[in-house]
């Protein structure tokens, strides 16, 4: 059983939102053509309380995009983004949600980041994603979204070491950085997920 997994396509990470991902609204088209292919969709949601340990205001004297130490592990400060319940948290607009069965909250704890669908970045607590889609009879994931060199990347990590099957959906996500998404999907591929184009889902290659 296959389930499309949904990462963080939220209006923050559109163009005009908080922490803009370049070209981040072109997957949606695509994304919803995808959706009727897959017997499972579920979604994740960046969802951040105000004060998040990740944005760089909660920092004083640090600037956006700048790296440091939170508690033992690497911490990219960004922009204040997908707060709790405010609008850029919001699943983006124009995607199609009638057939999301479930969607994820991460990055709910003001002290740890979590870039993953399943576990914070300290793989300390787990958002029940892996039991989910096991108990749903799922072995094989497929993931779109944003961004594809943070959330996507760290999702399908996360989707391999739980024994899924992990297929990314090259053109059904686009990154925050061009050569950091190169290497997140050369990481991939070297850890056995598989890559692919939309049109090979969907008959047309
Ligand atoms: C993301 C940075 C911070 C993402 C979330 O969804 O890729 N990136 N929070
Ligand atoms: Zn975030």
């Amino acid at each position: 059983m296959k389930a499309l997994l949904l990462i963080d396509i939220q209006t923050d990470f559109l163009p005009g939102g908080r922490l803009a991902v370049p070209d981040g609204d072109a997957i949606i088209p695509l994304v919803n053509t995808l959706q009727p292919q897959f017997e499972l969709v579920v979604a994740s949601q960046d969802w951040h309380p105000a004060g998040h340990q990740s944005f760089a205001s909660s920092h004083p004297g640090r600037s956006q995009f700048e790296q440091i130490d939170l508690h033992g592990l690497p911490q990219v400060l960004w922009p204040d983004h997908c707060t709790q319940a405010s609008a850029g948290a919001d699943l983006a607009p124009a995607l199609r949600s009638e057939r999301i069965e479930a969607i994820f909250r991460k990055g709910t704890s003001v002290e740890i980041d979590s870039y993953s669908a399943f576990f914070d970045n300290g793989h300390r607590k787990s958002t029940g994603l892996a039991d989910y889609l096991r108990g749903r009879g799922v072995t094989e994931v497929y993931l779109a979204g944003l961004a594809g060199d943070y959330c996507v990347y760290y999702s399908a990590l996360d989707a391999l070491a739980a024994g899924f099957a992990t297929t990314v959906i090259t053109d059904a996500t686009r990154a925050i950085s061009v050569e950091g998404f190169a290497a997140a999907l050369a990481d991939l591929r070297a850890k056995g997920a598989t890559l692919v184009e939309s049109a090979a889902l969907l008959g047309q290659a």
